[in-house]
C-alpha cells in the first residue's frame, strides 16, 4: 500500500490524487497502484462524477487524436485499425482454474499461463500516455440491480464512450467505501501506428472469473475494450447463476395498446439482426437496446438496461428505415461515430440513403459493415421514463429472433414457457454478420443469443431459465420472430417496417386480447389480425398471398432444424437436460404428422 501511495502521488496531480484518497478503500487503491506500476503511464486521469471531468475526457479524446471534430457540434468520429473493428472472438478467453470445465464450446486457457501473458502484454504499455480511471455503475445506481464496475484505460475515446453509455458512479464509490464490490477492467490499446492499435496479432481479452477482472490489450474495437458492454455481461452471467437472476443479451421496451397501456418486453437477438431497429421502432419506447438484468420480485418478472447509451450499428440507417436514430445522427448533440466514411466533416456509411464522395486512398476500407453511432439514451424523445427506474420494468413478453432465411415465420408464440424456452430460446439459430470477426452468412447455433457471452456451461444456463420461472404467478410469454425469411427467389418476405405490426400482436397477445392458430411451433397470427393490424399501424393493405407466403409453415425447413436442434444437444452439449430432448421430440413429432 505504502509504495503505491507514493507511486500514485507521481503520477496523480494534487486533485486526482485526492480524488483516489478519498475513495477510503485501501483494497482498490492497491489495484489501481498495481496497474499503475506495471503499465507505467505518465500520468493518472480520476474521473469523478463531475461534468468538468467529462468534458475532460471529450477533450483528450480529440487532442489524443483518438476522435476527430465532425461538422455538426458534439458529433466525433473515431478509428480503428482495419483489423481490429469487430469482437475478436477467437483471442477471448476465460481463464481456467485447475479442475474447472466450462464446456468445449467455451474459449478458455490456463488462469495462470493466462495472467502471466497478459501481464507481460500490459508490463509498460502506458509509457508516455495517460491512465483513466473511471467508476461506473452496470443498472441504474442504488437499485438491487446495480453491479458497480471500475474501468482502467489508456484510450480516451474507450473512457468517453463509457461516460455515453454508463452510470458515473464515483459518489457511489465514495459512499460505500471498501465495502463496496466491483468488476474491474484494464484495457490498453497497446502500440499505436496512426492513431491505431499496431499489434493485433497480439490482442487479447482475457476474463478471470475469480476475481472479476477482464485485461484488453492491442484493440480499440469498443465491443472488445469498453470493459462494461460484453466483458461485464459475462462476469454478471456468472453472478446471476450463484444467485438466481439473469443477465441477458436483450433490449428492454415498452410497447403501446388500447387505453395508454404499456407493456414492456424484452428481446434477444444475435448481433446485427434487428435488436436495436426493434426497440427503436417509431411509436414505442425504448429502456435498453442491449443488455438487460433480469429479476423477480414478489411473483413478477423485472428488468433494467445495464446501459445508459446504444453503440449502434450504423448500417441501414436512414430515413425511411429509423426516423429516430436518423433524427438523433443529423442533429446537434453528443455522438461518436466509429468506423464510417468521414468527408469534409460529414460522416457517411452503408446504405444511408446519401449520395457517396470518392473515397480516399488511405480510407478504402470504409465505410466498414459493423461502423457504428454512440449516443445518450436520454437524448431520444422515445426514451422511455423509466429507464433510471431502480426496480426496472415489470417484462410480460420476451421475444427471440435470428437470422434465418429459411425456416422460422415472421412471427409466432410458444405455447409456453418451456416450449418456448426450448423450441425458440434454446433452439436459436442465426447466419453470422460483420459483429464478429469471421466469415459472413453461416448459419450458427446462438442459443439465447447469448452463446458468444457465456460464462457457465449451457446445460447449466439452460436449466437455470427452466428453473427459474418456477415461482413466476406469470411467466412472460415467449415470442420467436424472423425478419430475414426468403422467398425461392432469395427475396425477403417481410419489409423491415413490418416489425411495428408484429409488436403490436405481441402485446395483444399478452393481453390474450386475440386468438391465434395452433400449428406445430405454436401459435400463428390469424390473417383478419394481420390485416387489420397492417391497416391500422402502417395504413398498408397486407394481402392473403403475403400472409400465405409468410405463414404457411415451411414444414420440411422446421424438421431438419429441429432434428439439426437434437443433434446439438446430444453431440455437442453434455449433460443436456432431459425435458429438453422430450420438448423437441414432441415437436417434431407433431411437425412430421403434418407432413
Ligand atoms: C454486439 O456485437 O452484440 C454489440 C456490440 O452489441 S459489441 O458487443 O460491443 O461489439
Ligand atoms: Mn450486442
Amino acid at each position: 500500500m505504502e509504495k503505491y501511495l507514493k507511486l500514485l502521488k507521481t503520477k496523480c496531480n494534487q486533485e486526482n490524487y485526492q480524488k483516489l484518497i478519498g475513495l477510503n478503500n485501501p483494497a482498490l487503491l492497491d489495484f489501481v497502484g498495481e496497474y499503475v506500476g506495471l503499465c507505467n503511464p505518465l500520468s493518472v486521469f480520476v474521473r469523478s462524477d463531475s461534468a468538468e471531468d467529462a468534458q475532460y475526457i471529450r477533450n483528450k479524446a480529440k487532442e489524443l487524436g483518438e476522435e476527430k471534430q465532425l461538422a455538426i457540434g458534439g458529433h466525433t468520429v473515431h478509428f480503428d485499425g482495419p483489423h481490429d473493428q469487430a469482437r475478436d472472438k477467437q483471442r477471448t478467453k476465460f481463464l481456467l482454474s485447475k479442475g474447472e470445465n466450462l464446456g468445449s464450446d467455451i474459449n478458455s486457457i490456463d488462469r495462470e499461463k493466462g495472467i502471466t501473458e497478459i501481464q507481460g502484454l500490459l508490463k509498460g504499455t502506458m509509457a508516455g500516455k495517460e491512465m483513466f480511471v473511471l467508476f461506473l455503475c452496470l443498472g441504474p445506481i442504488d437499485s438491487d440491480f446495480s453491479i458497480y464496475a471500475l474501468q482502467i484505460t489508456d484510450s480516451a475515446y474507450v473512457a468517453h464512450s463509457e461516460d455515453i453509455l454508463y452510470r458515473s458512479a464515483y459518489e457511489a464509490f465514495k459512499k460505500k467505501e471498501s465495502e463496496i464490490e466491483f468488476f474491474r477492467f484494464v484495457h490498453s490499446a497497446g502500440e499505436l501506428e496512426n492513431n491505431v492499435s499496431k499489434n493485433t496479432d497480439k490482442r487479447r481479452v482475457y476474463i478471470d472469473l475469480c476475481e472479476n477482472i477482464v485485461w484488453t490489450t492491442n484493440s480499440q474495437y469498443a465491443g472488445n475494450t469498453v470493459g462494461l458492454k460484453k466483458l461485464a455481461l459475462r462476469l454478471a452471467i456468472r453472478k446471476a447463476d450463484e444467485k438466481a437472476w439473469l443477465a441477458e443479451h436483450m433490449f428492454v421496451m415498452g410497447i403501446g395498446g388500447v387505453n395508454n397501456r404499456k407493456t414492456y418486453f424484452t428481446g434477444a437477438f444475435p448481433s446485427a439482426c434487428g435488436k436495436t431497429s426493434t426497440c427503436m421502432v417509431e411509436g414505442e419506447s425504448i429502456v435498453g437496446d442491449d443488455i438487460a438484468y433480469l429479476r423477480k420480485k414478489e411473483g413478477k418478472l423485472f428488468a433494467v438496461n445495464v446501459e445508459r447509451g446504444i453503440f449502434g450499428i450504423i448500417r441501414d440507417v436512414n430515413p425511411q428505415n429509423d426516423p429516430l436514430i436518423w433524427q438523433a445522427l443529423t442533429t446537434s448533440g453528443e455522438v461518436i461515430f466509429s468506423n464510417v466514411l468521414a468527408k469534409d466533416g460529414i460522416p457517411y456509411w452503408l446504405d444511408d440513403g446519401k449520395v457517396h464522395p470518392d473515397k480516399e486512398t488511405d480510407s478504402t476500407i470504409f465505410p466498414h459493415p459493423n461502423a457504428r453511432y454512440t449516443i445518450r439514451l436520454k437524448t431520444l424523445k422515445n426514451c422511455d421514463p423509466k429507464l433510471e427506474n431502480p426496480e426496472g420494468v415489470e417484462v410480460k413478453g420476451i421475444i427471440y429472433g435470428g437470422r434465418d432465411s429459411q425456416a422460422w415465420p415472421s412471427i409466432f408464440e410458444s405455447f409456453d414457457w418451456k416450449h418456448g424456452l426450448i423450441t425458440i430460446a434454446a433452439s436459436l439459430e442465426s447466419e453470422t454478420t460483420a459483429a464478429t470477426l469471421g466469415k459472413q452468412g453461416v448459419r450458427k447455433f446462438n442459443p439465447m443469443a447469448n452463446l458468444d457471452f457465456l460464462s457457465i456451461p449451457l446445460e447449466r444456463y439452460i436449466k437455470n431459465y427452466l428453473q427459474f420461472a418456477k415461482d413466476l404467478a406469470h411467466p412472460p410469454a415467449i415470442f420467436g420472430v424472423n425478419y430475414f425469411l426468403r422467398n425461392e427467389n432469395g427475396d425477403y418476405l417481410s419489409a423491415i417496417e413490418d416489425k411495428r405490426v408484429w409488436l403490436k400482436w405481441m402485446e395483444l397477445r399478452v393481453h390474450k386480447e386475440i386468438e391465434a392458430i395452433e400449428s406445430p411451433i405454436g401459435f400463428l397470427p390469424r390473417y383478419e389480425d394481420l390485416k387489420r393490424l397492417f391497416k391500422q399501424v402502417l395504413g398498408k393493405d397486407y394481402s392473403e398471398s403475403n400472409y400465405q407466403k409468410e405463414f404457411n409453415l415451411r414444414i420440411d425447413e422446421n424438421l431438419a432444424k429441429v432434428e439439426r436442434i437434437i443433434e446439438i444437444y446430444k453431440t455437442k452439449v453434455a449433460d443436456a437436460p432431459k425435458i429438453l430432448f422430450e420438448i423437441l421430440e414432441e415437436q417434431k413429432k407433431r411437425l412430421q404428422e403434418k407432413n
